[in-house]
């Protein structure tokens, strides 16, 4: 256990993202990219005051290529930045809302973790071709938080030389058990445990919802389901969940084996990437119903490579993950975890998601956030009564437009939890088994009767030139002032402006987090670049528009013109060359 001191020198473009550092794998692959961040977050993370020599590191990912290698590698360098204790996922898998969940659930006091190395690129794709990504996370399970990231990037930039055990032995991740390597001379001594992947968060879930009710909704005659994992981390937590709490059959479970590749598809649950779910469950991928012969399952699901992203479908029908937000808002309290702590309390989405939330929050009284986009602003509110002198946000639900949900259980957006939400919301709607089925689709329909449908949709433009999409996003914000007041079709502009977050607990500010244009019948038009491409640049284009009367239009019909007048705002075919998105959610 003998540290060495390895010679190194900056690497450009370390910068990490909405949700940490994603490059192509094989950039990760190269010399001392990996050890270079890692450092940076030791570094960062011990000035900032955390002893790693106390508690525990948790290390684990979502299983794509490159991840065991990493996995090693951070072992051997938190050996020689000081940690005495390691917690890794068997197989090296965990997900990410499990990670948090390890963070917060595990163990005795004197070996609480204090931070967590997650070793992947979420929905990205993966693969030796594709793309790979690092987050850390903090004790109290969630992101870390904006300095810490600023400081990491800054070590990145100056940083000369990294830590690590090279002689000490590779260890066995694929065995559930415990090593204990000692120095040579005794002096001192490093435990690593390879735990059950599963077991902290499948025991957390079971805390909060009524897995009772659940297994007699999953045990009706007319009741059927397909949860698709993607080939990534999700399987193993699905299979935990569905086979062996719930008793059911491994069909209801597909794609559940993880691979390093995600079997070359695209582990992202949405109508175009969840192609097999969507044609399963007899819709399109515009989300339009299409013949299938045979029957159709009632519940349908996915997950992302990470398993913290969730899509959900009825028969035929398909939940826009606003909708299932502000569903679940509006019947928290069926869940246990909410009625037994005297109801939820306060709600928070990311500011592209649509307002259908924040309707729910004003019928229920429910204190309301609106965000950035990513999942590090969340947590401050969950974390509020700690910071903020006794003032409590929880029990507490947030989610984003990109199918995240979750609540204050962990620090994450949680694809498992959203599922389990659904079906105790599902079994709470159907308390007598011998009355018709109420689906997904009734309880949808009869939240827009009564709050109104906000129509949604999100353009992605992948891939665009770096340089095109920035002179976009500014001319924009220049324009900002301009617009405003100005009449564009049918709609008015009352406010254009760059989203501006000013957080409530600590007084932090976040800048430049989107353009918005704020019509003014509550209509919306947002952009934004993202934080999480790989490579180049992605365009998001959202688009909103509430109705109270007019429910079943076909989306694109309702966004039409709407659709129209952004595309003109922003002018992307001027800046980027197409008005073509590669995606549409
Ligand atoms: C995207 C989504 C955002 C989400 C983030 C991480 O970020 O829009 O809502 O929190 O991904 O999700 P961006 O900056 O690319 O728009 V995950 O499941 O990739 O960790
Ligand atoms: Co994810």
């Amino acid at each position: 256990l003998k540290p060495s001191v390895v010679n190194s020198a900056p690497i450009a473009g370390q910068k990490p993202g909405t949700s940490g550092l994603r490059k192509k794998t094989k950039e990760f692959m190269t010399e001392n990219y990996l050890n270079n961040f890692v450092q940076s977050v030791f570094d960062a993370v011990i000035a900032g005051g955390t002893n790693v020599s106390d508690g525990t590191l948790v290390i684990g990912g979502d299983g794509r290529y490159f991840n065991p290698e990493a996995i090693q590698t951070i072992i051997k360098m938190g050996v020689a930045n000081g940690v005495k204790r390691f917690w890794i996922g068997e197989n090296g898998l965990l997900s990410t809302p499990a990670v948090s969940a390890i963070i917060r659930e595990r163990g005795p006091v004197w070996q609480k973790a204090f931070g967590a190395f997650i070793l992947t690129a979420s929905h990205n794709p993966g693969g030796p071709d594709e793309d790979f990504g690092i987050k850390y996370n903090t004790q109290n399970g969630g992101p870390a938080p904006e300095y810490l990231m600023q400081a990491t990037h800054a070590n990145t930039g100056t940083i000369k030389s990294y830590k690590i055990c090279k002689d000490m032995p590779d260890v066995d991740i694929s065995k559930v058990g415990t090593t204990e390597i000692a120095a040579d001379d005794g002096s001192s001594s490093v435990v690593v445990d390879v735990i059950p992947s599963t077991e902290s968060h499948v025991a957390l879930l079971k805390t909060i919802f009524d897995f009772d009710a659940i297994k007699a909704l999953l045990e009706r005659e007319d009741f059927t389901m397909i949860y698709d994992s993607m080939h990534g981390v999700n399987g193993p937590f699905a299979k935990s969940v569905f086979v062996d709490e719930f008793g059911q059959p491994e069909s209801v479970l597909s794609n559940h084996i993880p691979k390093d590749d995600f079997n070359g598809a695209h582990a992202d649950p949405n109508l175009t990437y969840a192609k097999e779910l969507v044609a399963t469950m007899g819709l399109d991928r515009k989300g339009n119903k299409i013949d299938v012969s045979g029957p159709i399952p009632s519940f349908g699901a996915a997950a992302d490579g990470d398993g913290d992203r969730n899509m959900i479908l009825g028969t035929q029908f398909f939940a826009t993950p606003s909708d299932s937000l502000a569903v679940i808002v509006a019947n928290a309290n069926s869940i246990p975890f909410f009625s037994s702590q005297g109801g939820l309390k306060a709600v928070a989405r990311s500011m592209p998601t649509s307002g259908a939330v924040d309707l729910v929050a004003k019928d229920l009284n429910l204190d309301f956030f609106e965000t950035p986009t990513g999942w590090k602003f969340f947590g401050n509110l969950m974390d509020s009564k700690a910071v903020f002198k006794g003032k409590d946000y929880t029990p507490f639900i947030c989610g984003e437009e990109s199918f995240g949900t979750g609540s204050d259980h962990v620090r994450e957006k949680d694809g498992i939890w959203a599922v389990l939400a659904w079906l105790n919301i599902l079994a709470a709607k159907n308390p007598d088994a011998s009355k018709p089925l109420v689906t997904v689709e009734d309880i949808v329909k009869e939240h827009w009767g009564k709050y109104g449908r906000n129509y949604y949709c999100r353009w992605d433009f992948e891939g665009m030139d770096k340089t095109g999409a920035n002179a976009m996003m500014d001319k924009m914000r220049s324009d900002a002032a301009a617009n405003t007041g100005r009449k564009v079709g049918s709609y008015t502009i009352s406010t254009a402006d760059d989203f501006k977050y000013t957080d409530p607990v600590d007084g932090s500010v976040a800048q430049k987090q989107g353009v918005r244009f704020l019509m003014s019948d509550g209509s919306r038009v947002i952009f934004r670049l993202s934080g999480t491409a790989g490579s180049g640049a992605t365009v998001r284009m959202y688009i909103e528009q509430y109705e109270q009367e007019k429910l079943d239009m076909p989306v694109a019909v309702a966004l039409e013109e709407l659709t129209k007048i952004a595309l003109e705002l922003c002018d992307i075919k001027t800046f980027c060359g197409t008005e073509t998105p590669t995606v549409i959610t």
